[in-house]
């Protein structure tokens, strides 16, 4: 049988900022455990990503901190790319949308599509700063969204509601740089006619989601589109930092960055195979029919993948030979939010990967997103929930099925795979679950229910230690020492497909448990049966998983949305020395104290102040009993406003401090010091 040939490709990041953990849910997690998975099933497959590095994206930030777009995008490029490999993502190579190969490939489409005459050119309004004297890009405008009313929408586009109109239909329109109301003025620009190819679209959309199962919120999303009808796009921008658009009559303009990043897909097959010397291969995947080609993204980037790449795309292949896959699906997630709100750079809301794994593992990270992805709806991301995945099932469940099994093999058997003799009906029904989950597993997986698939992962370890409780090995091990055998053969042969199948998921530790079990993995679909001969010697035990303490997790749900900043700067405003010395601090001796009636807090004090007494309601009684007040010298506030507290005034307030919980401690004053004295 022919090999299956899969091409993924996962979203390309702006390099203009680091990534986060709602990225990682978004699309990058789901991508690699797909690719991961089919790697061991023998699939031909390539993987790609890179950074997406133009347009007002990147100038934005460029323009902020006073530095060139490049400085930008060779720092966070590298900074994701770092980011990535720590999270231990598989990319077969994480490109640039700035290499000349990019180039290459935007502006030969671009160029095709005009030589085909499908650009039509087009004279439109965009608004204009007058005061920078600049076309402004759509993000360097803000303005009130005309289909929701958002009041922070782009020029054309509204990442509230996902709405595209014409930067002319936009209301209240402000300059990001000038902080002026811009104009809208003529300009020329190049326009693609996505409206010819509605029809097709609807059709590929359709056939493709007959066959392979697309997700209803991405359905949903392209029949909104369809709804309000394909119109042209423009493809071309009034701005230097990008693809320059390759005709002669266009200076200044660059071709418009999602016309070109997508294309950035095909660019990264071709420079990976341009780097292993086999510069022709990447045809072997983009231009052949049988690729199954699979683009995983995050909702926000639906009709780009869904309508204007694929449109892209036919028409490319319109008019020419050599014929380029569309995708076969489009398994977009919904958004991760962090501890109840969406993800924000500037409230300092949530965290980056690289901030994550220097304080825990990648692993830890990659099972407990895995298990909570927004593959249906939004989903977030709790610390507590991270503490308790890694706590209560990481290491209690699969950690401990592991260790506990290996440990009582070192003590009794030596370290070596005991033999298997007689199978009693609970051995059976163990080892038929072993075929039958990396099935499920792969099903599920293949079905892009990468959630479910990881949930069924920890219900095999689940199940195994059941299996490892109800056999009771420490009683056969005496009693019965073939069957306590036959027992622990089953238990390591489960360690082993646990450590195939959770190995798409947590790389890192299968690999260690692979080395625990002294073994390799061979491939997804034998990973259910006996791969561990009697007799073969294992690796000493080592604990896989960390747990994470509360301290651990209670400081950094306490740091939650709170700046460095804030974590410095004082609590409160310091006083001046006369603020202070306003405050009469005097010396008293309690003379009677009493409970107040109908009061489990307060007690009625009189105090002598040397030449006078006071009446003082002071709330402490849990921690005093009456008794043991008379004839302590302590401090009050001496000149207080006077307060009623049930009824009874207070002339005064005495000093305390928090003690144990909920108990105070009154301030005690030496018994030779006179009552009245004050204290400075
Ligand atoms: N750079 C948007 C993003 O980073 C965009 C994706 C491009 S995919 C070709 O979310
Ligand atoms: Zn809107």
């Amino acid at each position: 049988m022919k090999k299956e040939k899969i091409l993924v490709s996962a979203a390309l990041p702006y390099a203009n900022g680091k990534i986060h953990l709602g990225h990682l849910a978004g699309a990058y997690l789901p991508a690699d455990i797909f690719v991961r998975y089919h790697r061991l099933k023998g699939t031909d497959i390539l993987f790609v990503c890179g950074s997406d590095e133009h347009g007002a994206p990147i100038t934005i930030s460029a323009d902020k901190e006073g530095v060139t777009p490049r400085v930008i995008i060779d720092r966070y490029h590298g900074e994701n790319k770092t980011a990535f490999e720590k999270f231990g993502m598989s990319f077969d190579i994480y490109s640039r949308t700035s290499y000349a190969v990019h180039y290459k490939t935007a502006q030969d489409f671009f160029s095709e599509f005009h030589k085909e005459g499908l650009l039509k050119t087009k004279s439109s309004l965009q608004f204009y700063d007058e005061k920078v004297k600049m076309f402004l890009p759509d993000r360097y405008v803000e303005g009130t969204c005309p289909k929701c009313g958002n009041e922070s929408a782009r020029s054309d586009e509204c990442e509230n509601c996902g709405s595209l109109y014409e930067p002319s239909e936009l209301k209240s329109p402000v300059s990001k740089i000038s902080g002026e109301k811009p104009i809208l003025k003529e300009t020329t620009h190049w326009f693609f006619p996505l409206d010819k190819y509605e029809n097709r679209l609807k059709e590929y959309i359709a056939v493709q989601n007959e066959k392979t199962g697309w997700k209803d919120n991405v359905l949903q999303y392209c029949k909104g589109w369809f709804h309000d009808g394909l119109t042209d796009r423009a493809v071309t921008r009034d701005l230097d930092w990008g693809v320059p658009v390759p005709l002669a009559d266009a200076k200044g303009k660059s071709i418009y960055v999602w016309f070109e990043a997508v294309l950035g897909y095909i660019s990264a097959a071709k420079k990976l195979f341009e780097e292993r010397g086999t510069p022709d291969l990447w045809k072997s995947y983009w231009q052949d029919e049988n690729t199954r080609y699979i683009a995983f993204i995050g909702k926000d980037n639906v009709v780009f993948h869904c309508i204007i790449f694929p449109a892209m795309l036919m028409a490319w292949n319109d008019s020419n030979k050599e014929k380029y896959v569309l995708p076969e699906n489009v398994p977009a997630n919904e958004f991760l939010n962090f501890e109840g709100k969406k993800f924000s750079k500037s409230k300092n809301w949530g965290i980056d990967v690289i901030d994550f794994v220097s304080m825990f593992s990648s692993d830890s990270l990659r099972y407990s997103l895995g298990a909570n992805l927004p593959e249906l709806r939004d989903t977030d991301f709790y610390w507590k929930e991270f503490q308790a995945r890694n706590n209560n099932e990481l290491a209690d469940i699969l950690g401990n099925f592991i260790n506990r099994t290996m440990t009582f093999v070192f003590k009794h058997f030596e370290g070596k795979v005991p033999s298997l003799y007689e199978l009693q009906e609970r051995d059976s029904e163990m080892l038929n679950l072993l075929e039958a989950v990396p099935v499920k597993v792969g099903e599920l997986i293949e079905r892009y229910k990468i959630k479910d698939s990881v949930l069924e992962m920890m219900n095999l370890a689940r199940t195994a230690n059941k299996y490892f409780n109800d056999s009771e090995p420490w009683k056969t091990v005496k009693a019965n020492t073939d069957q306590c055998a036959t027992t622990l053969n089953i238990c390591l042969q489960t360690i082993y497909a646990l450590a195939e199948i959770f190995s798409p998921v947590i790389p890192f530790t299968s690999e260690k448990i692979f080395s625990l079990l002294n073994a390799k993995p061979v491939s997804w679909d034998s990973c259910g049966k006996f791969n561990l001969e009697e007799g073969h010697q294992l690796n000493a035990p080592e604990i896989l998983f960390q747990k994470i303490e509360d301290e651990t997790i209670q400081k950094l749900v306490d740091g939650v949305g709170k700046s460095v900043e804030e974590h410095a700067k004082p609590a409160e405003p310091l006083l001046t020395f006369d603020e202070f010395k306003k405050v009469k601090l005097i010396v008293v001796k309690i003379l009677e104290a009493k409970p107040v009636p109908k009061s489990d807090k307060l007690l009625q004090l009189k105090v002598s102040l040397g030449d006078s007494t006071r009446q003082i309601i002071a709330g402490i009684a849990k921690s005093y009993s009456p008794d043991e007040l008379i004839g302590k010298n302590v401090l009050i506030a001496g000149n207080l406003q006077p307060a009623k507290l049930m009824g009874l005034e207070s002339q005064g307030m005495i000093l305390a401090v928090d003690s144990a919980a909920g108990k105070v401690s009154v301030i005690e004053i030496d018994q030779s010091i006179a009552p009245g004295t004050t204290a400075k």
